[in-house]
């Protein structure tokens, strides 16, 4: 398998409305997804299904100590099962046979870290030639109880695993940029990320924040899977056609994150 794709949250149901997934942006990126003819890992973000649902609760990690910890991890996890539905009918509808793997069922962190996690489902759908889409969740945190996976974070984790040689985060924005475009007109775009432009985006600040990191959060995960051989390509999902070309091995639109040898 070459590609994993990540579907951003912002980009699939932006923050500013609530519990509404764009649906003609998935349908699009489906489409596109489909007439690569390409295999890929779908992992999609938790935009205003799962920020939401964490904010309305007012927790996102913590033990599963009483009604209120429980109503919250119940909650969040049902919010990302109806984005994730969203996701699965533009894909099945584009007709790709994708099975979605909820991660509150396989994967398990430590300090918000992934510590363990059952491939074996996800393996199986591969070796099959059908599409696993995951999600942004709340799991199993051994030292909290409870806590919040990235979408981010269950794709740097898996992408070596299965030999995923280039990423493609699908953004609500076009590329990295040193500062957040949509509220600074002096912000530039950073065309090739290494570790030394990343110091641009420090000094610059990160896109809006959410409750797993914003880009600044993105970042932290591409960069070490730039290390162990998977390039990864931040592309605008607005844009028609980015996300079929960046499957056909372009990498002319957006951020290019190159492999660090
Ligand atoms: O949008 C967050 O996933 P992300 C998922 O990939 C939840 O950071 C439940 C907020």
């Amino acid at each position: 398998m070459k590609y994993a794709v990540k579907l951003g949250g912002s980009a699939i149901a932006p923050k500013d409305i609530a519990y509404i997934a764009r649906e003609d942006v998935i349908a699009r990126l489906a489409q596109e997804l489909a007439r690569s003819g390409e295999q890929c890992l779908v992992v999609h973000g938790g935009g205003s299904f799962g920020h939401a649902a964490a904010t309305e609760h007012g927790m996102i990690s913590g033990a599963l100590d009483g009604p209120k910890a429980r109503e919250a991890f119940s909650n969040i996890h049902r919010a990302m099962e109806r984005l994730n539905a969203a996701v699965m009918d533009g894909l099945l509808n584009a007709g790709i046979p994708a099975v979605a793997v909820p991660p509150a069922a396989v994967c398990t962190l430590e300090n918000g870290r992934i510590v363990a996690f059952d491939e074996e489902p996800v393996r199986f759908l591969v070796e099959g030639g059908m599409t696993p889409v995951l999600f942004g969740d709340v799991v199993q945190d051994r030292a909290q109880g409870f806590a919040i996976v990235s979408g981010d974070q269950l794709l740097a984790y898996l992408a070596p695993n299965l030999g995923i040689g280039r990423a493609v985060l699908c953004s609500d924005v076009d590329g990295v940029y040193t500062t957040d475009p949509r509220t600074d007109p002096g912000a530039r775009r950073i065309d090739i990320l290494t570790p030394e432009t990343l110091a641009l985006v420090e000094a610059g600040g990160s896109a809006a924040s959410d409750v797993t990191g914003g880009m600044r959060g993105k970042l932290d995960e591409l960069l070490p899977l730039a290390r162990v051989g998977v390039e990864s390509l931040v592309i605008d999902a607005n844009t028609p056609g980015a996300l079929e070309r960046a499957l056909g091995g372009s990498t002319d639109e957006g951020t290019f994150i190159p492999v660090i040898t």
